[in-house]
């Protein structure tokens, strides 16, 4: 007994380090989980990985004490106030459920392995994994159950099992069976939606009235017919919308299906016990807050803590909530919207070989032109994102004066973005091409190929595409949703590319952002993507620190010009978003709130909503109003500072930024005026001002 009780104090760090690699993925249930996060842990404890994934940890932690702190500061008036709020809110969500139609989502077992063992049949019930000693694609379910999963760096999943096989990418393999998956979705619905390569979303309801057969028969159907063209199985989910078919295409794994009736209470009782993290949109760091700071671990609890949802969410990530809270998912087939962006990105061993960089650099130009070639694009922003051998995530972006699709000029432009930043050790090379030619801007061709590449669309009312800046996302957007998806594809041994199919039109893919090693979201509600806690490189907004960053790194650096084609070379947000999450103003496309005297005009509507940008606060929030009249007014006077605002206007509000350096975050998030990219940062206007000492 006293042993026991003495080995059960030891110190286990490893069990609060959770990373991608020690999340479980389906096949992964009987997994002694406690001896993969000791191996990970061990194998990962030193590495900048690890210090990144520490320093991701330690930032949850400081959002979850902070909001805490907001809710402990809510009054019972308040809550009150909110609970009226929420039911409102689940009233008007619950008028929106619609019963009526069938989806099924498709997701093919162990996609990679699986085309693997297709072509090499000496693999079969061999624990195997797809991908290299740095990281791997896939591991087959043999391979799972020793903790060895996608995401996860191959030299510790040999670690997990020493005999583990390993075989290298082969993308060109997986797109043929991908192609033929999709032949035979489409034949069940030809507007079907495809994901991923290996997942779609079908809407059965025409079928299945057509045939008078049921989800469950359409679904073992597709599930032959895909097994008869490809000689591979999947699993099907087949529900009243596309965010529950996908959490029950999940169930029974592999070559399994599940059905879910549309029937209201069947809905509310699966959704009862079903745990947040099984939501897509929902990952780890939503996972964490939610838990810490309210304890909801249900989908159901979402409904029970509604009024502190409303209270401390953006209205939008509120309802998202409260949607997931009453099993509500996208149901019509969303509407078609032009594709915004178009991009391509590499993973690789850090190096910082620069003759290497530009090497991989000309290969992404490459393939990133014969795609927009292929899709008829041309356009005139390039961004280029790079991640750092410390996993530091940047973005470097140049509008030119003429529409570029050819790689060679793709190249000469990414070229001189790179070159400013060298030297440099990098991990990751992404390319974007946005703004574009509007005559040829993403109208689909082929319309078959527009649920693969082609356009953006856009779900039900909660679920609607944002901006498409938020595409360069970092493995922690689940707390981030964005907007566009993107692919992971391996191409070599060690490298991966990330390829854009633009396809947000459900969050599943929010929590891949772990799960897939790649960029791949879908919009929903937005909170922070906690990396802005430390970065905070907003769409509109430059902060303190990255100025500093830039000019004592590149002190001959132009922020705002580069010198070629008159281009204008801004700092681009990093799966960024408007920053909603803790109720302050959005105040983008909103010039006119500091366009006049209204900053003497602050004032709280029905003492909770801010009359100048209709943000909620409520009254017990005193630090928090002070700090949001500080932002319209720090932005004014930015704002007249650099000409764009009345001069004669003076303000009639307090700087009071009190306690500067504890509310320095939450500022930082303001999202500010599209112009303002070229001002200074509201943070730097304080820091100039020396206000910090008030
Ligand atoms: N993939 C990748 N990198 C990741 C995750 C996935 O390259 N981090 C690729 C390989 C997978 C494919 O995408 O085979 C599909 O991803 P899934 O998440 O659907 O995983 P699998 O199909 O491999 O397994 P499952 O049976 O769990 O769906
Ligand atoms: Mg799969």
């Amino acid at each position: 007994m006293e042993e026991s009780e003495s080995a059960s104090d030891k110190p286990r760090p490893w069990q609060s380090y959770h990373t991608v690699y020690t999340n479980a993925k389906a096949g992964m249930d009987g997994v002694d989980q406690e001896k993969v996060q000791k191996v990970v842990y061990e194998m990962s404890k030193g590495s900048k990985y690890f210090e990144n994934e520490e320093r991701k940890e330690a930032l949850i932690r400081q959002k979850i004490e902070h909001m805490r702190a907001r809710a402990d500061k809510l009054s019972a008036a308040d809550l009150s106030h909110y609970q009226k709020d929420a039911d409102k809110r689940i009233l008007e969500l619950e008028s929106t459920r619609d019963l009526s139609r069938i989806w099924l989502h498709v997701d093919m077992d162990a996609f990679y392995a699986a085309v693997e063992t297709l072509s090499n049949p000496s693999l079969k019930g061999k624990p195997m994994a797809v991908g290299s000693m740095s990281m791997i694609s896939t591991a087959n379910y043999e391979a799972r159950k020793f903790g060895v999963r996608a995401a996860m760096p191959g030299f510790i999943a040999r670690k997990l099992y020493p005999d583990l096989i390993f075989v290298p990418t082969d993308f060109k393999k997986y797109t043929y069976y991908s192609d033929l998956t999709r032949k035979v979705f489409w034949d069940y619905d030809p507007n079907f939606m495809a994901a991923s390569l290996d997942e779609a979303y079908v809407d059965i309801t025409k079928v299945c009235e057509e045939r008078s057969i049921t989800g469950a028969e359409i679904a073992e159907e597709l599930r032959s017919r895909v097994y008869e063209e490809t000689g591979l199985t999947c699993s099907a989910g087949v529900a009243p919308n596309r965010l529950l078919a996908k959490v029950c295409s999940d169930i029974n794994k592999p070559n399994g299906q599940f059905v879910l009736p549309n029937d209201r209470m069947a809905v509310m009782t699966f959704i009862s016990s079903l745990p947040i993290r099984k939501i897509g949109g929902i990952g780890k760091v939503t996972e964490n807050i939610l838990k810490g700071v309210f304890g909801v671990s249900t989908c159901e609890e979402m409904l029970q803590k509604g009024s502190f949802l409303c209270a401390l969410f953006s209205h939008s990530s509120a309802d998202f909530f409260l949607s997931v809270g009453l099993g509500l998912g996208g149901t019509d087939t969303p509407e078609v919207r032009f594709r915004k962006s178009i991009s391509s990105e590499r993973t690789f061993s850090a190096t910082e070989d620069a003759a290497l960089l530009y090497q991989k650099l000309a290969n992404i130009a490459e393939m990133l032109s014969a795609d927009m070639q292929k899709e008829g694009l041309s356009g005139r922003t390039l961004t280029l994102k790079l991640k750092t051998a410390s996993f530091e995530v940047r973005t470097r972006a140049v509008t030119l004066q003429k529409y570029i699709s050819l790689s060679d000029d793709i190249l000469k432009h990414a070229s001189n973005l790179l070159k400013a930043e060298l030297p440099i050790s990098l991990r990751l090379i992404g390319l974007r091409v946005s703004h574009f030619n509007e005559d040829k801007g993403g109208v689909p061709g082929d319309p078959k190929q527009k649920t693969l590449t082609t356009f953006l669309i856009s779900g039900d009312a909660s679920r609607r595409t944002g901006d498409d800046q938020r595409f360069l996302g970092s493995d922690l957007s689940d707390l981030h949703f964005i907007s566009e998806k993107e692919t992971a594809i391996s191409l070599d041994d060690n490298e991966t590319c990330h390829h854009e199919f633009g396809d947000p039109f459900e969050r599943k893919h929010l929590s891949d952002i772990d799960d897939k090693n790649c960029i791949s979201s879908i919009n929903a509600c937005e909170m922070e993507k906690i990396d802005e806690l430390s970065s905070n490189k907003t769409a509109a907004m430059v902060n303190t620190a990255d100025v500093k960053e830039w000019t004592t790194k590149s002190p001959k650096r132009d922020l705002s010009r580069v010198s070629e084609d008159d281009s204008s070379v801004q700092r681009e947000p990093e799966g960024s978003n408007p920053d909603r999450l803790n109720k302050e103003p959005s105040t983008s496309g909103n010039e006119e709130f500091f366009s006049s005297n209204q900053m003497e005009m602050l004032f709280w509507v029905d003492d909770y909503k801010c009359s100048l940008c209709g943000a909620e606060l409520p009254s017990s929030f005193v630090e928090e109003r002070q700090e949001h009249s500080d932002f319209h007014l720090a932005e004014r006077i930015q704002k007249e500072e650099s000409g764009t605002g009345s001069s004669s206007l003076i303000p009639r509000l307090r700087i009071v930024p009190k306690d500067y350096s504890g509310s320095q975050n939450r500022r930082k998030k303001h999202k500010s005026s599209p112009k303002q990219g070229m001002h200074l940062p509201i943070d730097s206007f304080f820091t100039k001002k020396g206000s910090r000492q008030l």
